[in-house]
């Protein structure tokens, strides 16, 4: 069977900002046909923002595809800001741009956080969403964020594990996320930034399965890594918002009528496939895609390959 790859690169034919509320004002952009069926891709982190192959998921004669700028990264202002930035604000978010572009319903795509979201959003606001591709499921349980930043895929990545030690005092190593969260809020503007940029080359140590120094480079620097770090640690040591533990899969049965894809690569060391499995065992609807030779970014050639196969066979 032929291997499917990404759609050539495109431009935006429009994008703009939208204030949202609480002084937060989102980027958004849309791409593809004006009139094509609507999608919305949501991006990883929290606090990651949009990249410009996130619009070659979709055949763009096909789709009208809404990226947007999460509260507080990449062009939204005001930048790396923790003020009023919760999971639910950004699903109010999401219902504030819906409603600014004149959308009754899109395919919710996301991988990683932007499956938490998708999730969340999807759970709230059913009647809004016609299909969900998700893939790296990520959602955000206590044992999912003790595997990532506490035990586990230390593990696997030990030599990167001691550059992410590295700035937490060993008195505060028994809990690594309050520790970074006083870190980057400390204040002092050195400490903020070589604990953003050590949280930050952690995660982009650990998300393919081949090695790629430039994303390394790109997770180092400061306009990337502040935001990045800081958003993460504020909604993790917060348990997503979530009101308990596991909610989001808990909750599945309101939004188990929505045809789906699960997108989800065996080695995955960010996000293992333990989720996507106990979400998959709640969810046998959704058609579920276990590639057996794929880590956890959507570059990856299996990734890419379903992803998508899961966008064409919903257009
Ligand atoms: N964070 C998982 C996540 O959503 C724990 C994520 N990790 N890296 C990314 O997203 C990007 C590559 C999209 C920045």
């Amino acid at each position: 069977m032929e291997t499917r790859s990404l759609y050539p690169p495109v431009d935006p034919y429009r994008s703009g900002r939208l204030a949202v509320g609480d002084g937060h004002e989102l980027y958004f952009e849309e791409c593809g046909n004006p009139e094509g069926k609507p999608a919305v891709f949501l991006h990883g982190g929290p606090g990651g923002g949009v990249r410009p192959h996130y619009r070659q998921y979709f055949d763009p004669e096909a789709w009208r595809v809404v990226l947007f700028d999460q509260r507080g990264c990449g062009r939204s202002t005001p930048w790396a800001s923790l003020e009023a930035n919760t999971t639910w604000h950004l699903v109010r978010d999401m219902e504030t741009l819906r409603e600014h572009l004149a959308i009754s319903s899109w395919l919710v795509f996301g991988g990683s956080w932007g499956s938490a979201l998708a999730l969340a959003y999807a759970q709230t606001h059913p009647e809004h969403v016609s299909e969900l591709v998700l893939y790296g499921i990520f959602t955000l349980r206590r044992s999912e964020l003790r595997w990532l930043y506490q035990d586990g895929a230390s593990h696997v990545f030990p030599d990167a594990w001691e550059d992410f030690l590295a700035p937490v005092p060993e008195a505060g190593r028994d809990d690594l996320m309050g520790s970074y969260m006083r870190l980057l809020t400390s204040g002092d503007p050195d400490l903020e930034r070589e604990a953003a940029r050590a949280w930050s080359v952690w995660e982009g140590s650990i998300l393919s399965l081949i090695p790629d120094p430039l994303r390394l480079k790109r997770f180092a620097r400061d306009a990337f890594a502040r935001a990045f770090a800081r958003i993460e640690c504020h909604y993790f040591v917060n348990g997503g918002f979530f009101s308990r533990d596991g909610q989001l899969i808990d909750d599945i049965d309101r939004c188990r009528h929505i045809p789906a894809v699960i997108v989800q690569g065996r080695y995955d060391v960010c996000t293992p496939a333990r989720t996507a499995w106990d979400l998959h065992r709640a969810w046998p609807e959704a058609d579920f895609r276990l590639v057996p030779d794929t880590g956890h970014t959507a570059l990856e050639p299996g990734n890419i390959h379903e992803l998508v196969g899961a966008t064409d066979g919903f257009r």
